[in-house]
């Protein structure tokens, strides 16, 4: 049953049951229509109260329905038939209200929200705009400079903010359904406010669209649906009603046949895929309720950090006094940049600091359930990390190393109980980065590999599973990007049109700017391991560039020049003479030539790493791209744009 009517008193209370998310599939479209109706009729009923069952309130229109053409009743329409109702609805929200959920909740005439709930027009994120008046009802109910923010961002905002905002008539704790009722039976005593189609909104000047539409051009990076939002927005602060909702509509159905929203709804379902695994099915996790983590450097209290946010208390191991104490330093340094930006309290920064123990004590590890290496990339220092936490800690405690490049099999060599070891490889920083590559051992447990899984989402991060190879899947991409955009530069392509080409195509840098900030030496001091132990590895461009001591920006220049204090890449005569004798002129190649042929080798690395097994599915990779190396999400990854 997708709706039930039953009663409290002359108050009508509609429970919209539809799991797992209540989405407005048609079949909820439809019943919603005729309870309208049917309570219409009703002599009996003097308001409504809809309310969901489940986690959430109304999450939006059904994305499941995006790739076919909409069927009736449609979503505008059964908006504007609860805001014509005979009798006041009341939308009381818990969880979310989102996007088409919301846009219904807007339809009625009042909105109750619970104090955790939030509500939010996310539409942006899937490459639409808000297709049931969203951009037409939101200005008149909270203004235009709220809406404006609420839609282009797409991000929800908290009860108590939406009060503030107006978006809400109320915030209540305890029992929603009896909160709302009693609301609903309070405003029969009172003349109704106007729906909210009929009230005014003040529209700014031009100036201040220009403004807007400037800030939004600079962060899209070529995604369409901001811009298009907020064209909806102002052609709703500056026509009437039924205009302004034409115009949406009209912008709704051509951006839902869009590339751009095809891309991201690719990405909407893999990211939910992801976390779940049908692989791992039935499979329990294993409860973590204390971690550790071994080095404190920019990596480990990056890990620490995102454990904190978790709720988790953390032991820091370091090798030394002074080195526990400087892992500390970086983790408040991390603390306190969230106080900054004001993304935590300073009572809650110290709150993340108390739940932090530092120290050099092994003994500190015997009753930690999960514990994440994070120190220098040298097999044997890493061999004997492992050493000491088969001693220290319990049989059953899960012992995962965060290495990027050594083989985790060599790591976990002579590991008793080798099936609690796996790899879990964050990206730095790792209490921002979304990223988490898993990989398991030949050995790992399918229990252990499971609750690799439990924890990324525990921490907010994509889990995607990696087989063993050099650079797992996200690195060994990487590799071979870079390759590609040296034999481009080889050919003649002038460092700059690359880097150039590639932020057209949507990354917020080029593959050589964001090498010359990440530091050049990395990926060299890798290369020449490998020589060392052996392997032939050809001479790449980064190399001559390192020998010469350009490092990247930490050394004044690498791919670049650039002045003391200024980030701002320069094209250098130094590198010039440097890479002279290898580059051979070649043919012109336009932004679109370069950028298909560096992300058409993305794409074949990706499908070399499919045929291997390292990973599992395409829409993997994609996530891998997407969440760790800056993909524009509104392309849905390398596989994706291959198509
Ligand atoms: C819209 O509304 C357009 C309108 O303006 C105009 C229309 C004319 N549809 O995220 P979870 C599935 S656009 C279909 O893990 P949580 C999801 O795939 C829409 N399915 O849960 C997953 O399935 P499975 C605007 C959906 O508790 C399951 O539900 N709305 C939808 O962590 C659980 O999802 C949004 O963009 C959907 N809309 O978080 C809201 N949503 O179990 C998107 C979810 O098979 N949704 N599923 O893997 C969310 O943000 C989160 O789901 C929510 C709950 C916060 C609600």
């Amino acid at each position: 049953m997708t709706v039930r009517i039953d009663r409290d008193g002359e108050i009508a209370v509609v429970t919209v049951d539809n799991p797992p998310v209540n989405a407005l599939g048609q079949v909820l479209r439809q019943a919603l229509w005729d309870v309208v109706g049917a309570l219409d009729r009703d002599a009996c009923v003097r308001a409504v109260v809809l309310i969901c069952a489940g986690r959430t309130f109304i999450a939006g229109a059904d994305v499941t329905e995006f790739g076919s053409p909409p069927l009736p009743p449609h979503l505008p329409e059964l908006v504007d038939r609860i805001e014509a109702a005979a009798k006041p609805w009341v939308a009381a929200i818990h969880g979310s209200a989102l996007g088409g959920g919301f846009e219904v909740a807007m339809g009625c005439r009042f909105r109750v929200a619970l104090e955790s709930a939030s509500v939010g027009l996310p539409e942006v994120t899937l490459g639409i705009v808000p297709g049931a008046s969203g951009t037409v009802r939101t200005p008149r109910l909270a203004g235009v400079e709220a809406a404006v923010e609420l839609v282009t961002s797409g991000r929800p905002v908290k009860a108590g903010k939406a009060l503030a905002l107006g978006l809400v008539d109320a915030v209540v704790s305890g029992n929603l359904r009896a909160e709302a009722v009693t609301f609903a039976r309070a405003a029969l005593t009172r003349p109704l406010p106007p729906p909210v189609s009929a009230r005014p909104v003040t529209a700014p000047g031009a100036d201040w669209w220009d403004i807007q539409r400037q800030a939004i051009a600079g962060r899209a990076r070529g995604e369409l649906a901001p811009l298009r939002a907020l064209d909806c927005l102002r052609v709703a602060a500056e026509r009437p009603f039924a205009e302004a909702v034409a115009h949406e509509r009209a912008t709704f159905l051509d951006l839902r046949a869009s590339d751009q929203a095809a891309a991201l709804r690719h990405l909407f379902f893999a990211e939910r895929a992801a976390a779940r695994p049908a692989h791992l099915a039935g499979i329990e996790p294993r409860p973590l309720r204390k971690a550790a983590v071994i080095g404190g450097g920019t990596m480990g209290a990056g890990i620490a950090a995102a454990l904190r946010e978790a709720g988790r208390p953390v032991v820091l191991i370091e090798r030394d006094a002074e080195a526990a104490e400087r892992g500390l330093g970086n983790l408040r340094a991390i603390f306190d940049g969230a106080v900054r930006r004001g993304r935590l309290t300073a009572a809650q920064a110290q709150e993340r600091m108390d739940g932090v123990t530092a120290g050099i004590d092994d003994s500190r590890l015997a009753d930690a359930d999960l514990v994440i290496e994070a120190v220098f990339e040298d097999l044997a220092v890493k061999r004997e990390v492992f050493a000491r936490l088969a001693r220290a800690c319990r049989a059953d405690a899960i012992l995962a190393t965060n290495t990027s490049y050594l083989d985790p099999r060599q790591i976990a060599e002579g590991l008793p109980e080798p099936g609690r070891f796996i790899g879990l490889h964050f990206f730095s920083p790792a209490h921002v980065m979304k990223l988490l590559e898993i990989v398991p051992i030949p050995a790992t447990s399918a229990e252990t590999l499971a609750t690799g899984f439990a924890l990324a989402r525990s921490l907010g991060k994509i889990p995607v599973q990696a087989g063993i190879c050099e650079g797992f899947i996200g690195n060994r991409i990487l590799k071979r990007y870079r390759a590609e955009a040296e034999a481009l530069v080889r050919r003649g392509t002038p460092i700059a049109a690359v880097d150039a080409a590639m932020r057209r195509y949507g990354f917020a840098m080029g593959p050589f700017e964001a090498q010359d900030l990440g530091g050049l030496d990395i990926a060299f001091v890798q290369r020449e391991a490998a020589r060392a132990a052996g392997k032939d590895v050809p001479e790449t461009l980064g190399d001559i560039l390192v020998r010469a001591g350009r490092k990247g920006q930490k050394t004044g220049g690498g791919w670049y020049d650039y002045a003391p204090g200024d980030r701002t890449p320069q094209p250098s005569e130094a590198t010039a003479a440097l890479l002279a004798g290898r580059i051979a002129p070649g043919p012109a190649l336009t932004d679109d030539a370069i950028a298909a042929r560096l992300t058409g080798a993305m794409a074949d690395e990706g499908k070399a790493l499919l045929a291997e097994g390292i990973a599992r599915k395409s829409s993997d990779i994609d996530l891998v791209e997407v969440h760790g190396y800056g993909f524009p999400r509104w392309r849905g990854g390398p596989m994706f744009a291959a198509g």
